[in-house]
């Protein structure tokens, strides 16, 4: 009992046979921090089929990718339906001299299934006014708002999923002016602009409200064949939605000529690098996927038992994945799949995993060992996988078609972050 504690969180048991529902507190063991309590685990193979046979070539990794596919819908962040969605956009507004004449920047409404009176998502775009074509894009989502990248005055301000108290209902109401600029830390814009790339930006909580009730006000509901009905434990959930929204904002790419849909680089921060993996996993349009800090659930392996785990990230935040995956809380062995297995499914294509020493919930080692993991299925696919076997140190990125780094400091997007991800996609654009 002494490494056991009392979560805050409670599950709530049904007691069937009484007819009852009991709420009961759940006891979660301590986040493990000791290299020497990770235990010993076996990761499942990429290379070997379910039907037990291993993939030598090639032209077999297609039908073992579609199968990993299929086992990560299934169990971890289920499934997204296909939709034969036809988006629609208006334009609210646009600055030629945006960033101090660097770049123009344009506000879209993006009618998501085509109708106004249909779900819609706000894009921000900031494209470089030196350019010679199209050119290359950083998409992202953000996680206050779009007016939160840049505390530029003109940016409109945003319906935002706000709550009024820690445990208060969630409400939507236009963001507050004090609001703005709030995340431009970690959006240099200038920088990336001046390197010549565009960068486009929209608001997670427009696609699904990152909270356990949120899927009401998702655009699953409107998006999906069983409308508001009860979500299966295949369905899809957040990251499956803001997934969908990113694949969204991929359509207005294609249909913008000042952009290279060709060459478009998927980025996300944490939770949003989750949700980076999974829609560069399901849309094979993404050229290059970024994943910072983006741990358990994202890159890090779940069978390695360090930092957050399976049980904990299913109590924390229940709308993440699917139903299915909370089979696994306490028996992560029996996954079928692991992280490195998303990572496979991005290949051949470049990705690039970013850890923070003092991230330690997000696991750096497993983060690592997870993109170390893929690179026999790059190597496959023909490509230099990743260059090291060998965790590198603090700041010594590496840029291979596996891309990694480790910086100091805690969990956040610091220029640092940007300048490898700028150094990694030039080097794999050009
Ligand atoms: C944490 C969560 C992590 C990570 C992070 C974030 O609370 O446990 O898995 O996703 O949130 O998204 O900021």
């Amino acid at each position: 009992m002494k490494n056991l504690k009392i979560a805050e969180t409670l599950i709530t048991a049904a007691f069937c046979c009484l007819g009852l529902t009991v709420v009961v507190p759940a006891q979660q063991p301590e986040a493990n921090y000791d290299e020497a309590k990770v235990g010993r685990y076996t990761l499942p193979d990429p290379l070997i089929t379910n039907s037990g046979k291993r993939v030598t070539d090639k032209r077999d990794w297609r039908q073992r990718r579609s199968e990993i596919l299929q086992l990560f819908e299934t169990h971890v962040y289920g499934r997204i339906p296909k939709t034969s969605t036809r988006i629609n956009w208006e334009v609210t507004s646009t600055d030629a001299g945006a960033l101090k004449g660097l770049a123009t920047r344009r506000e879209m409404t993006v009618f998501l299934t085509g109708a106004k009176d249909g779900p819609r998502m706000n894009l921000l775009l900031y494209v470089p006014n030196k350019r010679t074509g199209p050119v290359p894009v950083f998409l992202g989502m953000n996680f206050v708002g779009n007016h939160g990248i840049s505390s530029d005055p003109s940016i409109t301000l945003p319906i935002v999923w706000l709550r009024e108290s820690r445990d208060g209902a969630y409400v939507s109401r236009r963001a507050t002016e004090d609001s703005r600029g709030s995340a431009s830390r970690r959006w240099p814009l200038e920088k990336i602009v001046s390197r010549g790339y565009a960068v486009m930006t929209l608001y997670y909580g427009d696609i699904f409200p990152d909270h356990k009730d949120g899927w009401k006000n998702s655009i699953i509901p409107a998006v999906s064949p069983k409308g508001n009905a009860a979500p299966a434990p295949d369905d899809w959930n957040a990251i499956g939605a803001w997934s969908w929204g990113l694949s969204r904002a991929m359509d207005y790419i294609e249909k913008d000529n000042a952009l290279n849909a060709k060459r478009v680089a998927l980025l996300g921060h944490s939770r949003l690098g989750k949700t980076s993996l999974w829609a560069g996993a399901v849309d094979e349009r993404f050229a290059i996927v970024i994943a910072n800090e983006s741990g358990e659930g994202g890159a890090a392996l779940s069978r390695r038992n360090f930092g957050e785990t399976v049980e904990r990230i299913n109590t924390s935040f229940p709308h993440w994945f699917c139903g299915n995956y909370k089979k696994y809380n306490r028996d992560v062995a029996s996954l079928p799949v692991d992280q490195h297995m998303l990572i496979a499914l991005i290949a051949p294509r470049p990705v690039y995993i970013a850890s923070a020493a003092e991230d330690l919930w997000a696991d750096p080692r497993g983060e690592y060992l997870s993109a170390l993991a893929a690179d026999p299925v790059y190597r496959l696919l023909g490509t230099d996988g990743l260059a090291k076997s060998e965790m590198p140190g603090l700041h010594q990125p590496i840029t291979s078609t596996i891309g990694y780094h480790i910086r100091a400091g805690k969990h956040d997007v610091t220029d640092y972050d940007w300048e490898q991800f700028m150094n990694f996609t030039d080097r794999h654009f050009k």
